[in-house]
């Protein structure tokens, strides 16, 4: 998805491997029709690329940065120490230790560079998107209204009993 002129939230990953996970996000987005881009923008392949994007998010009239990134994945957290929006990271599922290292990379930031961390994998980028939805319908009714809805169909999901 290119940016469009009310993009409400940055969707940022380091690798186009991070897609798989990160496509959970942008689906439940569009789900709630909140407008967002997409972009591979990678801390350490794409320095350049990184430091512009997170310069110039905020002026560009996004509100929320979603940033998915794996192993060293200092993505979430570089973002968080240019702009001045809210970071939400996603440790994505490494090869080699099963996102533990992307957790701890992002989860570990230093005092003054808040970024908030999501569980690893697939259920962390649907949280942050949902957490996403969230904080937006703090300031709009309907979707406020709508994520209640989604609450509600989803624990009326939920059998009581197992089959
Ligand atoms: C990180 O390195 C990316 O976020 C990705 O999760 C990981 C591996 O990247 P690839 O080698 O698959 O491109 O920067």
């Amino acid at each position: 998805m290119s940016i469009k002129r009310n993009t409400t939230i940055g969707l940022v990953m380091g690798s186009q491997s991070d897609w798989d996970t990160m496509q959970l996000a942008s689906d439940i987005l569009k789900d709630f029709k909140i407008s967002h881009e997409t972009k591979i923008v990678s801390a350490h392949r794409t320095p350049e690329r990184l430091f512009s994007y997170a310069k110039t998010a905020e002026k560009k009239g996004i509100k929320i940065i979603i940033a998915g990134a794996g192993g060293a994945a200092h993505l979430p957290g570089m973002i968080s120490s240019i702009s001045n929006l809210p970071v939400l990271g996603v440790p994505i599922e490494s090869k080699f230790m099963n996102g533990l290292d992307s957790l701890f990379s992002i989860v570990q930031m230093p005092y003054g560079v808040p970024t908030a961390t999501f569980a690893v994998g697939k259920s962390g980028a649907k949280n942050a998107a949902l957490f996403a939805v969230s904080i937006l319908s703090l300031s709009n009714n309907a979707l406020h209204k709508k994520l209640i809805a989604w609450k509600k169909k989803q624990t009326d999901s939920i059998q009581l009993r197992p089959s």
